[in-house]
């Protein structure tokens, strides 16, 4: 998974490999519902180059930095920074529970399985704020979900991930923690850095260019799961933290943001509980 690339924009590209190692959950597509949506996205698109009277030399530029996007294998970190939330908007509007999130491109399955008061795989010496993230998983009705799982992943406080960039240990801020009887977990981690999009890929150039800030807020990522529950995928943000109105990935909601509170010895501690709604019979 690692590349052995030390630039930040291999991060963006080991994404494209992670993608094609992983089993994914894709549909099943008749002729009309490929014709209607692709219809749709081309409308658009046309639509766009009359109304901006598009330029042949601008469209020829176009073209050569899609070649780029794929080539530098960044086509699952621009498609996660820039069209994911609106999947994820016509996703919620039929779930309940915890809202949800973008999934994003750093997801890892497989990552170490935890019991329900632990800490993160961390180096000795990394680096933050130490973080304490305690709650409850139920269903809609207020049930305590025993055995769930929160699979866990984070940037690290220098906002990379691990699996993705090549310094960093195999599972470093990775983990599934199981809840006890009563639903409950009590996870010790770090606070992460917010999160810089690769300045020296495609994506990166693009945010350049266009005089965009290349930053996501600080934030955590969970998969929270149950037998017979839907899965929820979301994250969780801090409050006061940078660029947290202004995502470039457009995925924060006012109901993910923690508000953790330091302790005598300065180990921050926030509390957040999952709802879960049952599989549709
Ligand atoms: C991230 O860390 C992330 O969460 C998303 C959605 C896109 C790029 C990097
Ligand atoms: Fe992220």
């Amino acid at each position: 998974m690692t590349t052995a690339s030390p630039t930040a924009a291999g991060s963006g590209a080991s994404a494209t490999q992670a993608f094609r190692a992983t089993r994914h959950d894709t549909a099943a597509v008749t002729a009309e519902r490929i014709s209607d949506v692709v219809s749709a996205v081309l409308a658009g698109v046309h639509n766009a180059i009359r109304e901006k009277k598009l330029t042949y030399p601008e469209f020829q530029a176009a073209k050569q930095w899609l070649i780029e996007v794929g080539e530098g294998g960044e086509w699952p970190l621009f498609l996660d920074v820039f069209v994911e939330h609106e999947v994820e908007h016509v996703a919620a509007e039929t779930q309940s529970g915890t809202k949800g999130s973008i999934l994003g491109p750093y997801y890892l399955p497989d990552q170490v399985r935890l019991p329900s008061v632990a800490t993160l795989p961390m180096r000795s010496d990394e680096k933050g704020t130490p973080l304490v993230l305690s709650g409850q998983v139920r269903d809609t009705e207020g049930k305590p979900l025993a055995g769930a799982e929160l699979d866990l992943w984070q940037a690290d406080g220098d906002g990379y991930y691990s699996g993705f960039a090549p310094h960093l240990p195999d599972g470093n801020l990775r983990g599934v923690i199981v809840t006890d009887d009563e639903g409950r977990f009590t996870v010790t981690t770090i606070r992460p850095a917010p999160y810089q999009i690769p300045t020296d890929g495609p994506t990166g150039k693009l945010i350049e260019a266009a005089g965009w800030h290349p930053w996501r807020p600080a934030h955590l990522h969970l998969l929270v799961r149950a037998p017979g529950h839907r899965k929820i995928t979301t994250q969780l943000y801090f409050q006061g933290g940078d660029w947290l109105d202004s995502d470039v990935a457009q995925a924060t909601k006012p109901e993910l943001v923690l508000n953790p509170q330091p302790g005598d010895d300065g180990t921050l501690h926030a509390e957040y509980d999952f709802v879960l709604e049952r599989d549709a019979a």
